[in-house]
């Protein structure tokens, strides 16, 4: 089944937004396959926003992703990648669908709360890159089948 990266960013961890973020994707039915508290390095941040080098806000997005801990994590579903993005919401918070995160918890696109992977081969990409192969768990939950058709 397909999965995503999700990060749940510094100002959502000061925001005490972890539980809500987890609260909406568990209550939308899509199911943890990882998740890590971290710190992230300069290396990774580098790396895992490589594509955006030499865009006006490169700089100041690594600051904001390294500057305080982040929640990690890998969720599975069907277009598990779509699922995400939609909770989730527009990447500037004042055009995200009301309902979205980032519409109900943001005003700036750089204090977005979350990312979420945009593709499922960006997806494969990004859980090789924050996760070893082991601390992704493949597990049977109780009610897969009222919600996995
Ligand atoms: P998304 O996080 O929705 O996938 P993205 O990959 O285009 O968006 O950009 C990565 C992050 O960079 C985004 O969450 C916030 C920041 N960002 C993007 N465009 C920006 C802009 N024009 N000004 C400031 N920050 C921006
Ligand atoms: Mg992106």
């Amino acid at each position: 089944m397909e999965k995503t990266f999700v990060i749940v960013k510094p100002d959502g961890v000061q925001r005490g937004l972890i539980g809500e973020i987890i609260a909406r994707l568990e209550r939308r039915g899509l199911k943890m396959s990882a998740a890590k508290f971290m710190q992230v390095s300069q290396e990774l941040a580098e790396t895992h926003y490589g594509i955006h080098k030499g865009k006006p806000f490169y700089e100041g997005l690594i600051k904001y992703i390294t500057s305080a801990p982040v929640m990690a994590m890998v969720w599975e579903g069907p277009n598990a990648v779509a699922a995400v993005r939609q909770t989730m919401g527009a990447t500037r918070p004042t055009e995200a669908a009301p309902g979205s995160v980032r519409h109900d918890f943001g005003l700036e696109v750089g204090r977005n709360i979350t990312h979420a992977s945009d593709s499922p081969e960006n997806g494969e990409l990004e859980i090789k890159l924050w996760f070893k192969p082991e601390e992704l768990v493949e597990w049977g939950r109780a009610n897969d089948e009222w919600i996995f058709e």
